[in-house]
């Protein structure tokens, strides 16, 4: 049974995650910032939750994270780094700055900040599992993808130096970069619930919040010698391709 920290737990992947591994028998600190949403899913799910509001872009709360926990969730064995979020599909001149800041503070700047407070306990056992939700749109930039596509660019490389730094001990470290994922509220998100997040999946069958649990739960499952560096996943429907070219 292993304890893990998950953030953004209050919808899509992250509420997956951990319901999936309540389920399995691990005990899993659920964190994001609606708090009444965690506590639902600790009524829904049990004791095994420790609802944990947080907001990813305090910087002081992330610090103080790890030695505000409870006994019995002190020792974090898997972290798993998924709070995130795009905002805007414009172009780079029509996007807005303040959009471009909260992307960098939640995806780039909090997943950093998260990893280094939780990292010196993993290292001090020399146990434990890192995971992050990168995207597709860390590896293939699209039109509108501008710092969105970034910030997941650099989840990617932040945490394959991360490897780097945590070769001889027994961390493992994993990107997970699904493609398009419905039934999660990230194009809600995008979007600004504008009423047309549905259209960004009609007449597809993308992947689920639950395919990505299913990800995590088999990232876990593997024995302690093998080390998932990345892995990029994409629903049958998605393929990559599509270089621009400007003919005017
Ligand atoms: P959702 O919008 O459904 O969930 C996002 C989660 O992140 C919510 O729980 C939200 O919680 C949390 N969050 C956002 N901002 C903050 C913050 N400042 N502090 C703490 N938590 C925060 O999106 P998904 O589940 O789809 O996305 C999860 C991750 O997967 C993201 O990193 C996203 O970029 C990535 N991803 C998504 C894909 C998709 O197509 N859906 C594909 C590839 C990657 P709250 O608002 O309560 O704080
Ligand atoms: C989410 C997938 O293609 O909308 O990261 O960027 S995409």
């Amino acid at each position: 049974m292993a304890t893990v920290l998950v953030t953004g737990a209050t919808a899509g992947f992250g509420k997956a995650i951990t319901a999936r591994l309540v389920r399995e028998g691990h005990k899993v600190i659920a964190t994001g910032r609606r708090r009444e949403r965690l506590e639902v899913l600790a009524a829904e799910l049990g004791d095994a939750v420790l609802p944990y509001q947080l907001d990813v872009t305090d910087s002081a709360a992330n610090a103080a994270l790890p030695s505000s926990l409870p006994e019995g969730f002190r020792e974090i064995d898997v972290l798993i780094n998924n709070a995130g979020l795009a905002l805007g599909v414009g172009k780079a001149i029509d996007s807005k700055v303040a959009d471009w800041q909260t992307m960098i503070a939640t995806n780039v700047r909090g997943m950093a900040e998260i990893t280094h407070a939780i990292l010196p306990g993993m290292i001090e056992r020399n146990t434990g599992y890192i995971m992050a939700l990168g995207s597709t749109a860390g590896t293939y930039p699209y039109l509108g993808g501008n710092v969105y596509c970034g910030t997941k660019a650099f989840v990617d490389q932040f945490m394959q130096s991360l490897r780097c730094d945590l070769l001889g001990t027994k961390i493992r470290a994993t990107v997970i970069a699904p493609g398009l994922c419905g039934g999660s509220e990230f194009s809600n998100v995008r979007l600004r619930d504008d009423g047309k997040a549905a259209d960004v999946y009609k007449d597809t069958t993308p992947l689920t919040p639950e395919d990505i649990a299913e990800t995590v739960s088999w990232l876990m499952g593997l024995p302690l010698h093998m080390n998932v560096n990345h892995i990029e996943m994409m629903p049958l429907c998605q393929a990559s391709g599509g270089l621009s070219v400007d003919r005017t």
